[in-house]
């Protein structure tokens, strides 16, 4: 049988090779089974939990249409669409939120990351986050959620909800507890800086990370610059293990060519990281600079991706309206 996929990814710009690697590349692996029904969201309200440009907004929303296509997800045979377009996304997050407990909340590492020391000062959205995050997969009855490893956490925090909701409204299994679907190897892409933090779009360093629009040269530079150590690479995983920067390399090698850890040690085991990187620049651009070169393409053509944008939120007002009357019904509104 197949499986009904929903995922999101925030319109917040410089989609990156974690992004793809962790998830998008999953997408397409998805959207291409004729089996899967698949939904994915940009989520934009997810995005305003940080201070966010009028203008940078509007781009970076349809920037990530852009890359969903141009990464190849087919809009014809998957809906994509805006969260803020479906306004049962924010009624159905309230209702949820007085469904979740805040201990649960409270031990959410997302946000004690993004927070940072500062947690006073961090916006109550970026706190409640992954119960949005939790309305988003159960109104649209998801049965498998692609995600980064990072996400994990907050799929566990969304079977709770979804469990909770059914035993005090005792209603079965309405809502349906989905399934993490996490790629076993390479889930983590990390920064090019510092082999210990994720690649994230919010670095401030550039170099830290492969943007999906790095052009080629700037793409070489990053990896010629990308934190390395000075022994040659070692032969097995283990010794691996203790170098985050080598280990992520050879992840992001693996993870492009679809090979296993072990295939690319074995093929660069003694070899020093000049040689490792040249190789790893060319893979590189030979798989993202299409990518790019088709995001930059695409990202022009505004009416095209509005229109993806207008009909995708059509589908998917059309399945969560009726999912949230049947919540209103089971409260008792
Ligand atoms: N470094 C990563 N490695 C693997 N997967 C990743 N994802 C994000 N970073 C990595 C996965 O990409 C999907 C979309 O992520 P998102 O944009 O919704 O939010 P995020 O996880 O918060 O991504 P960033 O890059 O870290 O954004 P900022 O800096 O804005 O917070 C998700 O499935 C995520 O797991």
């Amino acid at each position: 049988m197949g499986k009904k996929i929903f995922s999101g990814v925030q319109p917040t710009g410089n989609l990156h090779l974690g992004n793809y690697l962790g998830a998008i590349k999953n997408f397409v692996k998805l959207n291409n089974d004729n089996e899967n029904d698949c939904i994915f969201c940009v989520v934009d309200l997810h995005a305003i939990t940080v201070k966010q440009n009028f203008e940078e907004l509007r781009n970076n929303i349809r920037e990530t249409v852009a890359t969903f296509i141009a990464c190849g997800i087919n809009h014809e045979k998957s809906i994509i669409f805006n969260q803020s377009a479906v306004p049962a996304h924010s009624e159905a997050a309230w209702i949820l939120s007085c469904v979740a407990r805040m201990g649960w909340l409270n031990r959410m590492t997302q946000f004690k990351e993004k927070a940072g020391k500062d947690k006073e000062r961090a916006s109550i959205g970026l706190y409640s986050y992954p119960i949005l995050m939790a309305a988003d997969i159960l109104l649209y009855d998801s049965s498998h959620v692609p995600v980064g490893e990072d996400q994990k956490q907050h799929l566990e925090l969304c079977r709770d909800i979804a469990q909770k909701f059914n035993n005090d409204y005792s209603v079965g299994t309405f809502f349906k507890a989905p399934e993490p679907l996490i790629q076993k190897q390479f889930a983590r892409i990390m920064s090019l800086k510092d082999g210990t933090k994720k690649m994230s779009k919010s670095e401030l360093s550039d170099l830290s990370r492969i943007n999906l629009t790095d052009d080629k040269d700037v793409m070489v530079n990053k990896i010629k610059k990308a934190k390395t150590d000075a022994l040659p690479i070692p032969g097995s995983i283990d010794e691996l293990k203790k170098r985050p920067e080598a280990k992520n390399l050879l992840g992001i090698y693996s993870s492009l060519m679809d090979l296993t850890l072990e295939k690319s040690i074995y093929e660069f085991e003694g070899k020093n990281f000049s040689e490792f990187k040249s190789k790893l620049s060319q893979v590189l651009v030979e798989k993202i600079n299409p990518i790019s070169l088709e995001i930059k393409k695409l990202i022009n053509e505004k009416k095209f991706l509005d229109k993806i944008l207008f009909d995708g939120h059509v589908k998917a007002n059309n399945i969560a309206s009726k999912k949230l009357k049947k919540i209103h019904e089971i409260i008792g509104f």
